[in-house]
């Protein structure tokens, strides 16, 4: 199956992977349909989009269902990359998480029934995976879940594969670890490297919580676009997938990485006390979604970060000598 001449829908549309997905999709030839309700999205993400007359946008919540009955006509294939996405959020506010992430999911999956849906791509997460000392993470390990959010993205995948197995909706969950790139907004509750990266603007020191030998399998953006698209055109159903890089990094290295690409070693790193809660070290096995989706990462950490502050340089107009 193609892209290019289906009807897709992506929830979540006006956030960092929603914009970036719809952009790719537009550019393939499909017509895409998005909602958001704005809570976290920003239009301003749309620009590029809403240019296209092949994009529609639709200002509404996962949570009503009306809302969603009426815009599923003719959908072909659902990205549903809407979420409470914050782990330190949902710790503050699990009723909050479980709301939008559960009951929107569930409210999603049955107008998808309803309505005929091909196919659904769910944006899961590797914090269902918990704080297990298994490295990398496979698939069939255990999860544990640590915080409210990594609860309500497991529920999900459950979701997912009954709606599969009950009502042959062909779903597929795939499990991203740590993205990263452009319009990952600089926020406390935002990624690591957007963080580090607004930091360096302002010229200031880059802060570790720990010792800096806490790892992450970085994933650059574009790479979680591709194995999207290839979910979209290929056979996947019910399946779950990791989606990393597949090569960790640890902090320090990163902070030691960005502060040379950007030239601005000088700034130097803060070490404070570690972030509760966190997960020590996160590592993918993408074995299965190689053999699966033939989905081979294109960029390593360190190409995603060259493109992603180029990128970033271009469009706010920052002078950054990227060595
Ligand atoms: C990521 C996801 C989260 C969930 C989780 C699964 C992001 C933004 N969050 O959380 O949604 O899927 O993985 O386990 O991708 N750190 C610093 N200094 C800072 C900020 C962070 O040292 O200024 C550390 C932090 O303590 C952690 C690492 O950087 O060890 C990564 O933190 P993060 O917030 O980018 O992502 P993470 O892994 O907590």
């Amino acid at each position: 199956m193609k892209i290019e001449d289906k009807r897709v829908l992506v929830t979540g549309v006006a956030g960092f992977i929603g914009s970036n997905l719809t952009d790719k999709l537009l550019n393939l030839g499909a017509t895409v349909i998005g909602i958001d309700n704005l809570f976290n999205g920003r239009l301003e993400n749309l620009a590029e989009a809403l240019n296209n007359k092949n994009f529609q946008f639709h200002k509404g919540d996962i949570r009503d269902f009306n809302f969603l009955l009426d815009i599923f006509k003719d959908i072909d294939i659902i990205f549903h990359e809407a979420a409470f996405t914050s782990v330190p959020q949902s710790v503050k506010m699990p009723e909050s998480c479980n709301d939008v992430n559960i009951n929107g999911t569930l409210n999603l999956l049955n107008a998808a029934r309803k309505r005929d849906v091909e196919k659904i791509i769910f944006a899961s997460s590797s914090a269902v995976y918990g704080d297990t000392p298994t490295l990398p993470k496979h698939e069939n390990m255990p999860r544990i879940p640590i915080s409210p959010y990594a609860v309500t993205k497991l529920t999900c995948e459950s979701y997912m594969e009954v709606f599969h197995q009950v009502y042959g909706l062909n779903t597929t969950s795939l499990r991203y670890f740590n993205v990263f790139g452009p319009r990952q907004q600089d926020s406390p509750y935002s990624g690591v490297i957007a963080i580090w990266l607004g930091r360096i603007i302002k010229n200031k020191s880059l802060i570790i919580f720990g010792d800096g030998n806490n790892s992450r399998d970085f994933t650059y953006i574009k790479d979680v676009i591709q194995v999207n698209i290839l979910a979209a055109e290929n056979k996947s159903s019910g399946a779950i997938l990791n989606i990393g890089a597949g090569s960790p990094i640890t902090l320090l290295d990163l902070a030691k990485l960005m502060l040379k690409l950007t030239n601005k070693e000088e700034l130097g790193i803060i070490f404070d006390p570690p972030r509760p809660g966190d997960i020590i070290h996160s590592y993918a096995d993408i074995s299965k979604v190689k053999e699966i989706l033939k989905f081979q990462p294109k960029y390593t950490q360190e190409q995603g970060l060259r493109d992603y502050l180029e990128w970033y340089c271009k469009k706010y107009e920052v002078n950054l000598k990227i060595k």
